[in-house]
């Protein structure tokens, strides 16, 4: 069955990726992001490749804006039955005690509060309709700490354990939650955690093969296409020579 499938933060990376597996899966797609501009042209990306596709433009940190985008949603597109909560961000790499005070409310803003905003919104209707799935991009930075890794490790720490509180939550209903949490995977994340500086971000990929946007995005579609009574709850993704969050063998 073709599904409504809702990606945050759908305008680069992992959830690019996911709109355009997703989308090849042959689901109909609701994507949001802050920037308009680039939701249309992926939006027409889609659409000539066959998808029914949906843009909304707000930012998750923005309760107010997300739920009116939820709302001004056309009646034919209000039943989402995947939600994948991607948007999030990392912001500096300095040690706790000399981070940044706004980088680390952005963090805390978007990873956990934008994606409880969006869970608060969504969930409900899939509980009622006693049908959905919510798909959370964790990560390894989530199961410890690494250096400089602070807040950011936190606040996907938090993302695991709301994942799991969601979990028991829904678990009277067929409503299933998974927490995918990748590892190094080469995307805009580098050179969002470096405010631009290109050269650091590339650093973090030199002497290994990052993981791919797509590789994750593979993940969620098998997540999702998974039968009804296999709930897939944790996939830890690494790319081969990464062991953990701190132990990465470059060659
Ligand atoms: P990218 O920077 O390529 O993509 C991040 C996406 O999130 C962008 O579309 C960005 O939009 C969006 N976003 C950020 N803040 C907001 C916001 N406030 N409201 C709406 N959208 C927002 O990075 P990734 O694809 O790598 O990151 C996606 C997710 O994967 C994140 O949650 C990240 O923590 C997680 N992750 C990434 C890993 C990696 O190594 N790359 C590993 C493990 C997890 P905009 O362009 O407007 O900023
Ligand atoms: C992104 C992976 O290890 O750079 O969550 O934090 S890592």
């Amino acid at each position: 069955m073709n599904k409504i499938v809702l990606i945050t933060g759908a305008t680069s990376g992992i959830g690019l990726a996911c709109a355009r597996k997703f989308a090849e899966n042959g689901d109909r797609l609701i994507l949001t992001g802050r920037k308009e501009q680039q939701l249309a042209a992926i939006r027409q990306e889609l659409i000539a490749r066959g998808a029914e596709v949906v843009t909304l433009t707000f930012d998750v940190r923005n309760r107010e804006a997300a739920e009116q985008a939820l709302n001004g949603l056309p009646r034919e597109w209000k039943e989402i039955d995947v939600l994948v909560n991607n948007a999030g961000l990392a912001l500096g790499l300095e040690p706790e005690y000399a981070g940044d005070f706004q980088d680390w409310e952005t963090m805390i803003d978007t990873n956990i509060k934008g994606l409880l905003t969006m869970t608060r919104l969504i969930v409900p209707g899939m509980v009622e309709r006693n049908r959905g799935h919510i798909i959370n991009i964790g990560s390894v930075a989530g199961d410890a700490a690494y250096a400089g890794g602070n807040v950011y490790c936190a606040t996907k720490a938090a993302v695991k354990v709301l994942t799991d509180g969601l979990r028991i939550d829904v678990a009277d209903t067929s409503v299933r939650v998974t927490n995918l949490k990748p590892g190094l995977v080469e995307t805009n994340f580098s050179n969002t955690r470096f405010h631009g500086d290109a050269e650091r971000a590339s650093n973090v990929y030199k002497g290994i093969k990052p993981l791919t946007g797509d590789d994750i995005a593979d993940v969620a579609v098998y997540a999702s296409n998974a039968p009804e009574h296999v709930q897939i709850a944790e996939v830890l993704i690494l790319a081969t020579h990464q062991a953990s969050g701190s132990v990465i063998v470059r060659k």
